[in-house]
């Protein structure tokens, strides 16, 4: 026998969140908790039998392990073929990216992003469409569905791919075929931008830092911009892949990165810093003495992708998720593109991507991309950024400073508050739900309320509707605040208040923008009273 069928049983808590399943690394090791998730992945889409799928992730701890047993159930439930990345990495663009060239019918990519990994952090598996893209909300609930009826899983145990050794392999009736993870990505960015100006300014003594956090940028970022482009060795750093990012949050905000935001204002602070999070789908973007908020960065690159060859023809336009601010949205209007507001996760993009209505997308949580591939792409983003800033000659802060003279400034900050007890942070959210038709009219902290809703999200493309995507509170003067919960924590709830305010007049456009903020905080803090509820005097995090 070289297959199994093993029996199992529902298991509570497999509904995957806003980007795939992510738990305790220890709970996907639990026996057969994996196997039960994969499996309802299968069957919730039909089934894998003479499918080709992409596997891959982000190199975290049990990556390796994981790829193993899905090539094992992908052979033992009758897939045709497996392409997969050598030692099971891929990051999440350039899987997206293989997906699409290969025409494959689908991948599973192995992450939790910027959770932390290692034995006592964080696990996740994720199942992409044959499209590329994050599968949207009616194919999760299928797989969500089929882990609650689940009986059985099918896993191949007569052998193992060597997943180091490049080329074709067998897996009883199952063709697996282990690429480089890279070369496919690089050439795909070698035809959207010109190498030839960036390396040109590489070359001529502008120094870039980009920081991969230990985790799947590295190789990529080390091919693209030191082989390829010609930057100097050791442009890139924390290069290699680490099972536990080095112990920390390969995550790309002044808080995780704050050795790169120190250089970045040291006195010979490079021209231009970036980092990228585990599986290489977040960027985070930095001049000298200059952060540029991901909002800011989608603003500036939907403005002046026509600078890069792969977008010279200009944009269908733009998208952004609801939380993020509307500087993207100033610009559409400007050049006359077409804008979007979708719900939190880049699933919400597919569709309008695959219609040809938008070009480029972005969140606030350092997410930016474009329809080369149906993710965010963290290197794609820095690559544009380095195409403009070649192009146009300037440095990251006077873009900034021309960008914010055009258009005004969008003040924007989220404010994270992490492991907030669940049912104090629900309570939190239900209390300023059942006011929210009441607010109107009300004073907080000197603000007036505008308007209050609960955000929902009709598709122009396919109609489906998506509801409960956060609540929104609009005052006199166009500032806004916007409360979520995290649909990617593994512990307690995270409260998201994403705050925003708009500054059209030229002398007040440099200010911090915690400073810029403080009107909208205060009224935020008068209206839901988080630091008494939560008892903390601050929050965990601010981007
Ligand atoms: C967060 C971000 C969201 C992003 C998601 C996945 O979700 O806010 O914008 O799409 O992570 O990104 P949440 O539900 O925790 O707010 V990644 O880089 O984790 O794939
Ligand atoms: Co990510």
């Amino acid at each position: 026998m070289t297959q199994q069928t093993v029996a199992t049983t529902p298991i509570a808590g497999q509904k995957p969140g806003t980007s795939g399943l992510r738990k305790k690394t220890r709970v996907f090791m639990a026996p057969g908790y994996l196997e039960n998730y994969v499996q309802a992945i299968f069957d919730g889409i039909g089934g894998v039998a003479g499918k080709t799928l992409v596997i891959g992730g982000d190199g975290r701890y049990f990556n390796e392990t994981a790829t193993g047993t899905i090539l094992a159930m992908a052979a033992a439930n009758g897939a045709a073929r497996c392409i997969v990345g050598q030692g099971g990495l891929l990051s999440t663009p350039a899987a997206s990216h293989l997906i699409r060239t290969r025409g494959a019918d689908g991948g599973l990519i192995l992450s939790a992003s910027h959770n932390p990994g290692g034995p006592d952090a964080d696990f996740g598996v994720k199942y992409n469409g044959p499209n590329g893209g994050p599968a949207p909300e009616a194919v999760t609930a299928a797989i969500h569905a089929r882990t609650l009826d689940i009986t059985e899983y099918h896993v191949f145990t007569g052998g193992a791919v060597a997943l180091d050794r490049l080329g074709q392999a067998r897996l009883g009736n199952m063709a697996v075929e282990v690429v480089d993870p890279v070369a496919d990505y690089a050439a795909l960015m070698e035809e959207l931008f010109d190498f030839e100006a960036i390396s040109a300014l590489l070359r001529g003594g502008f120094r870039v830092r980009f920081d991969a956090m230990h985790a799947v940028t590295g190789p990529y970022a080390r091919e693209i911009l030191e082989t390829r482009l010609g930057a100097p060795a050791g442009t890139v750093v924390n290069a290699v892949p680490d099972p536990t990012f080095g112990g920390g949050h390969p995550d790309p905000n002044p808080v995780w990165a704050a050795d790169l935001m120190a250089r970045m204002q040291a006195e010979d602070a490079p021209d231009f810093g970036a980092a990228s999070d585990g599986d290489g789908d977040r960027n985070m973007i930095l001049g000298r003495n200059c952060y540029v908020g991901p909002s800011d960065s989608l603003a500036v690159l939907a403005d002046r992708a026509h600078l890069a060859p792969g977008y010279a023809g200009g944009l269908a336009g733009v998208a952004r998720s609801m939380p993020t601010s509307a500087a993207a949205d100033r610009v559409a209007e400007a050049r006359g593109m077409a804008c979007y507001e979708t719900p939190t996760g880049w699933k919400f993009f597919g569709n309008l991507l695959d219609a040809g209505r938008v070009t480029l997308c972005g969140e606030e949580s350092a997410g930016t991309g474009s329809a080369h591939v149906r993710e965010k792409d963290g290197l794609w983003a820095v690559l544009l950024w380095l195409n403009i800033l070649a192009v146009s000659g300037k440095s990251v802060a006077g873009l900034m400073t021309d960008h914010w003279a055009r258009y005004g400034r969008n003040y924007y900050s989220r404010h994270d508050y992490e492991g907030v007890d669940s049912a104090v942070a629900e309570a939190i959210m239900a209390d300023l739900e059942a006011r929210l038709d009441d607010l109107p009219g009300a004073q907080a902290a000197g603000l007036t309320v505008a308007r209050a809703d609960v955000f929902s999200y009709h598709d122009p493309v396919d109609g489906s509707v998506a509801t409960a995507q956060g609540l929104r509170v609009f005052f006199e003067g166009g500032a806004r605040v916007v409360l979520r919960l995290s649909g990617t924590g593994t512990e307690g709830a995270t409260l998201r208040l994403y705050l925003e305010r708009l500054e059209t007049d030229a002398g007040a456009l440099h200010q911090d923008p915690q400073a810029a903020l403080a009107p909208v905080i205060a009224a935020t803090e008068a209206l839901t009273g988080i630091a008494a509820r939560t008892g903390r005097r601050a929050p965990d995090v601010m981007t």
